[in-house]
């Protein structure tokens, strides 16, 4: 996705500089005693420079910053639960703004410099140029690093395949969600001892009946949105907007009381999409501890009869 290669947005006065820099170096070193006529058209070049190197940079930022509203569901949603999206459109705006004052600013001061005549009057125009650049750069400093923020949020969104079958695992912290994706697919995704430390939903594939399947592990327990932390936030909106197929997988050692798990499993069944319920650990079990749970939830307790289950279901 194009938002996973937005260029970083440096600070306001970072592009100031830089612009100033640029600006001096042309004609420089400056010669004492440089005649009027010399001075004159060097600032004036130095003013465009300013102005064209701040312009293209700012215009260069919206430019390439990936359209908000063609974000693919899943993204747009995600990207309204992770950014305040008003904000980041406020600031895209600002921006371009900005861009479009400093060509103003640039053109305007450019025709009067080029009205001076003597050396005080040049310096005038300069420093007032210079002025009201940085006041207008000053403004748009908060929503060049809200821009900066944004990116790098999205930068740490999945990347998820559009149009290969999906399929979320979902359950409670510690049920073995992540070992099941790394038993299912090629991938080695993180296992982690602590819930939810990951920043990316894991993601993996596998060929099931020759056909690519998409596999995520969807932590969290469903909590209220606004309790939810940003990998529940993904993992709520990729059930919601990705998948095809759950596996609901129960854990009868219980890390968490089965009474709860059977809690989450009725949120689940809300989103009325299939659902395969898989019961792990069942090596730390006796066949007796889990056979009447597995016949009264029609529950799958092996690999390979969840990869055939899964076959069965692609789409
Ligand atoms: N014995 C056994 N341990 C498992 C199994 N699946 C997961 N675990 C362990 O249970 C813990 C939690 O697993 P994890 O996959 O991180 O759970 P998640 O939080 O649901 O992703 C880890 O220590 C795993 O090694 C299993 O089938 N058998
Ligand atoms: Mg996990």
């Amino acid at each position: 996705m194009s938002f996973q290669d937005i260029k970083r947005v440096e600070k306001a006065q970072t592009y100031l500089d830089i612009a100033v820099k640029r600006a001096l170096k042309h004609n420089s070193p400056k010669k004492r005693g440089l005649a009027f006529e010399k001075a004159r058209p060097r600032e004036y070049d130095r003013i465009g420079i300013i102005g064209e190197n701040l312009a293209s940079k700012l215009g260069e930022i919206v430019k390439n910053y990936p359209i908000l509203g063609e974000f693919p569901e899943f993204y747009h949603e995600l990207l309204k639960v992770t950014v305040d999206y008003d904000k980041l459109k406020k600031s895209l705006s600002n921006v371009k703004w900005a861009a479009n004052k400093i060509k103003e600013l640039t053109r305007e001061h450019k025709q009067r410099m080029a009205r001076t005549n003597e050396f005080p009057q040049l310096d005038t125009v300069k420093k007032a140029y210079l002025g009201r650049v940085s006041s207008v750069i000053a403004q748009i400093s908060l929503n060049l690093e809200y821009l900066e923020f944004a990116r790098r949020t999205m930068k740490n969104f999945p990347v998820l395949k559009t149009g290969v079958f999906t399929v979320c695992i979902a359950g409670f912290p510690n049920v073995g969600k992540t070992t099941l994706l790394s038993k299912l697919t090629t991938s080695t995704p993180e296992i982690n001892e602590y819930a939810f430390t990951t920043k990316q939903l894991n993601l993996g594939y596998a060929d099931i009946k020759e056909n690519k399947v998409q596999f995520i592990d969807t932590p969290g327990t469903l909590a209220r949105p606004e309790k939810m932390n940003n990998i529940e936030k993904q993992a709520y909106l990729a059930i919601k907007y990705q998948a095809e197929l759950i596996i609901y997988i129960f854990d009868l050692t219980e890390p968490y009381p089965l009474e709860d798990q059977k809690k989450l499993l009725g949120k689940i069944k809300s989103f009325d999409k299939p659902i395969i319920i898989y019961i792990s650990k069942t090596d730390l079990l006796g066949q007796n501890e889990f056979t009447t749970f597995a016949n009264e939830y029609k529950a799958i307790t092996s690999i390979e009869e969840l990869k055939r289950e899964i076959g069965k279901r692609i789409k």
